[in-house]
């Protein structure tokens, strides 16, 4: 297909480390040669053969890879058939810690509850909202001990994504991920100062920030039986208004064993993470080894309540039929508080082979957390675990070899929230590297950023603030709401989205509807241009992820 405006050039518009695999792709260009000129003199540093043009089926279009591996740090312009295209290139060292930062208070921008004060959030401080001490409980929740319209109390945490309310099965996944990263990389985040009212306290940022929204899960467990309700929510979605502003009555709305299941799991996984923290957190690790053993009970009590979404409820579902994943996880992560065989067997009975990780396909996250503290584990399933998690990220990496675009993402790797699917594909390449040292894997892994940061064929980096062409009106209501142009930084927009399930609702025209052309920056497109605390989390972890590893 002819390209009118001749080559185009794509590559992270954060640039690279000097040791990392750097790769463009130019679109639009017959194979041939290309230069790269050092942007303040002009002079040819280096000159290589692009691949010759391959379709990538994602795009339905032809790219050729420029391997620019070789620059050290500098800034460059790359030419192809004798012109100058795309932006500077810039290599440098830690071109991901700011992004890690900028990504880690995402959250505190959104969260539920509090003012943000100008110290903190500059020109997006804000009044509080949603203080969610007075919620009641929806029918669907209903118990003897807790009627319907029984009120109760559980403040803070945060907003999900673009809309106002909190949901337990997504707020897991993104707690797993926060933890996980604090796990693996605690050198990256013990000296970043994020500038949160918490920051200078003796708790990393990381661990203070992610504490804001555990408090508030401990209070989603019913605590006279254990259960856990699936979401606090409205009956619909707030208008596009500020936190302040927004005063429709709140509910928690039915418990599922998804959620019992998942909370067990973030619970487990926290009383580890935190009980080096007992003098800043006191009483707080045991009180969350009971709540995950209890909720993990209710589940065993109650093995397949499936959520199923109230007439009167029109919020997010996060509704999920298929719970052995879960099942999985939380028997991985109850493991290793305690040490139990008998939770391994259960990890064994329902764990499938690992996969991209998602809100709704949790087990991988048992399979990584098992990798991470294997020494734990018998001999037998040590070796087990790292077979399947290194086999997987090789399976993700030799996708991605083959790839015209250097990346494993196929088709149907475009869902909504497609930009996650690529970071959470990235962390499963981390787990590999980290299994193996495998330089392949960690390769993969930056490919993966790349193509978040503006290796794509849209040329956007899809981090707001971040990047040479970043989006300018995500679906977030207070970035909508707040009178600023610019929108909240640090926030990751859902991605390229082909179903384009938003088209009643959004008057634009998407683009395109080939996968990774699916995309609109327009605030109305909740479909592709949305934010989450789900798709932030393996952004912060992929960041740090990169900037640890990457060789001096
Ligand atoms: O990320 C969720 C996606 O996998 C689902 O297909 C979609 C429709 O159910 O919902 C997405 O999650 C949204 C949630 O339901 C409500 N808050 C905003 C979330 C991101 O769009």
């Amino acid at each position: 297909t002819a390209e009118p405006h001749g080559p185009q050039a794509r590559f992270n518009q954060l640039g690279f480390h000097p040791a990392a695999s750097k790769l463009a792709m130019v679109e639009g260009a017959a194979g041939g040669r290309f230069q790269v000129t050092a942007e303040d003199s002009g002079e040819v540093v280096l000159e290589g053969a692009l691949t010759p043009p391959r379709t990538w089926s994602p795009s339905g279009r032809d790219a050729s890879i420029a391997d620019l591996g070789a620059l050290p740090a500098g800034r460059y312009r790359l030419h192809v058939e004798g012109r100058q295209i795309g932006d500077p290139l810039l290599v440098t060292g830690q071109p991901y810690a700011s992004l890690a930062d900028a990504a880690l208070k995402g959250y505190y921008f959104n969260r539920s509850g509090t003012a943000l004060d100008p110290a903190h959030a500059g020109r997006y401080a804000r009044a509080a909202g949603h203080p969610d001490t007075r919620v009641r409980v929806h029918p669907s929740a209903a118990t003897a001990a807790r009627p319907a319209g029984t009120l109760l109390s559980a403040p803070g945490g945060w907003y999900d994504a673009g809309d106002y309310n909190k949901y337990v099965v997504n707020s897991a996944i993104t707690m797993y991920t926060l933890l996980a990263a604090w796990e693996d990389f605690p050198d990256f985040f013990r000296g970043r100062e994020l500038a949160i009212p918490e920051s200078g306290n003796a708790v990393p940022d990381l661990l203070d920030e992610a504490w804001w929204n555990l408090r508030w899960m401990l209070e989603m467990q019913d605590p006279g039986d254990g259960g856990v309700y699936h979401k606090l929510t409205n009956l619909r979605f707030d208008g596009l208004v500020m936190p302040a502003e927004a005063r429709e009555p709140r509910y928690v709305v039915q418990k599922s064993t998804a959620a019992a299941l998942d909370f067990a799991a973030v619970m487990a996984m926290a009383a580890r993470v935190y009980a080096p923290f007992e003098a800043q957190f006191p009483g707080v690790p045991a009180r969350m080894r009971t709540a995950a053993v209890r909720a993990w009970d209710w589940a065993q009590a109650h093995p397949d309540v499936v959520y199923r979404q109230p007439e009167d409820v029109h919020t997010g579902a996060y509704g999920d039929a298929s719970l052995d994943d879960e099942f999985a996880w939380a028997a991985a992560e109850l493991y290793l508080l305690d040490g139990d065989e008998a939770l391994l067997a259960e990890f064994g009975r329902h764990a499938a082979a690992p996969d991209v990780p998602s809100w709704a396909r949790v087990g991988s996250l048992g399979w990584s957390s098992l990798a991470r503290h294997r020494t734990r584990l018998p001999a037998a399933l040590r070796e087990r675990v790292s077979r399947e998690v290194e086999g997987f990220a090789t399976r993700l990496a030799d996708v991605s070899q083959a790839s015209p675009w250097r990346v494993a993402m196929q088709d149907a790797d475009f869902v909504w929230g497609s930009s996650a699917q690529a970071l959470n594909q990235a962390l499963m390449l981390v787990q590999g590297y980290r299994l193996s040292q495998r330089r392949d894997l960690l390769d993969a892994a930056q490919s993966q950023l790349d193509y978040v940061l503006g290796r794509n064929p849209l040329g956007v980096s899809f981090v707001t603030g971040h990047g040479l062409r970043t989006p300018m009106h995500i679906h977030h209501r207070p970035s909508q709401a707040d009178g600023v142009d610019e929108p909240v930084p640090g926030l990751l927009s859902g991605g390229p989205n082909p179903r384009q399930q938003d088209t009643v609702d959004c008057p634009v025209e998407y683009p395109s509807k080939l996968p990774a052309l699916s995309w609109i920056d327009h605030d109305c497109s909740y479909a592709s241009n949305e934010i989450a605390i789900n798709w932030n989390a393996p952004l912060v972890y992929v960041a740090a992820a990169i900037e640890s590893l990457t060789p001096a």
